[in-house]
Formats: structure tokens, sequence, C-alpha cells
């Protein structure tokens, strides 16, 4: 399989998306797990293009040992549905912002799981894919002190930034 990897260690979380045209937005998701140094590996697999090798994928995630897998698509998005259904390493799901409909598509596609079959769903675009990011941190950081204590440090400074620059009219 040729998937592109970051960092030397095992991947833990794996970004995948339906077609390269989505690079730009699940790129916001490989920026905060690289922030918090999550090893992790990034591949386009497409349910519609590439239906087998997305299967092969979520069937050998678990044995690979990802701990999270967070799947971008736009459109008729069913990469992360799919994926969810065939492994139960959790699955965090990025609406891609469509040409079309400007992702409201994505989002019911995604989100509009059957019980049983859970998605975390994610904010269409660029801040889903960031969010994505962080929780797929969090959830490593469940086990990894390391990690956690980036994304508490990530938070903290965020809080901070805030509160240091109240006046909304300032450059
Ligand atoms: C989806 O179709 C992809 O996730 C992408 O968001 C959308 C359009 O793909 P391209 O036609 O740009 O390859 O499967």
């Amino acid at each position: 399989m040729s998937t592109a990897k970051t960092g030397s260690n095992i991947p833990l979380v794996g970004v995948i998306m339906g077609s390269k045209s989505d690079w730009p937005t699940m790129e916001k998701a490989v920026e905060m797990l690289e922030e918090f140094g999550v090893a992790h590996e990034v591949k386009v697999v497409s349910a519609h293009r590439t239906p087998d090798l997305m299967f092969e994928y979520a069937s050998e995630a678990e044995a690979r040992g990802l701990q999270v897998i967070i799947a971008g698509a736009g459109g008729a998005a069913h990469l992360p549905g799919m994926v969810a259904a065939k492994t139960i390493v959790p699955v965090l799901g990025v609406p891609v912002q469509s040409r079309a409909l400007s992702g409201q598509d994505s989002l019911l596609s995604i989100v509009q799981m059957p019980g049983g079959i859970p998605v975390g769903t994610l904010a269409i675009g660029e801040a889903g894919a960031k969010n994505a990011g962080i929780m797929a941190a969090q959830i490593v950081g469940n086990q990894n002190a390391a990690v956690r204590e980036k994304v508490r440090a990530f938070r903290e400074a965020q809080t901070q930034f805030v509160l240091e620059n109240p006046d909304p009219t300032l450059p």
C-alpha cells in the first residue's frame, strides 16, 4: 500500500480523503496532528472510485495499529460511513465544502448514519478538518501523556491569546 507516512513512528491516525481535491481542506487536520506530534499517514481513498481499496484500508486499520481514522469527502460523501462500517476504529468524518451545494450535501451524507454505525461528524470545511485533527489527538492523548499535554498547552495558549487581545478594533 503506497501510504504517505510522516514521522518515523507507526501511524496512530490515518487521514484519508476521497480525492486529491480534498487536500487543501484536509491538510488542516494534518497540521494539527503535526503540532501535537501524533504519528499519522495520509492517503487518497475513494469510496466510489476505489471501493476495494477503501474496504482493504478499513479492514486492516485495527491490525496496523491505527487508533483513529479521519475521513474527509465531499458531495455524495460515503467514505466516512463505509469505512466505519468495516472497522471498530473510531472514524471522524469531515464534510468537504462542495462546489454545487457548499458542503450541505457532504454534511448530510456523513452525519445521518443509521443507529449502530457511528461517525463522529465535524463541521463543514477547514474548521471541521482542524477540529478533527484536534479531536484525534485528544483520543490518542487518552493513552499518551505527551500528546495530551501538547493539546492542553494548545488550548491554554488559545485562551490566553483571546484574553490578551480583547479589543476587536485593534489590528
Ligand atoms: C468526492 O467527490 C471527493 O471527496 C471530493 O470532495 C468530490 C469531488 O472529487 P473530484 O471530482 O474533485 O476528484 O468523492
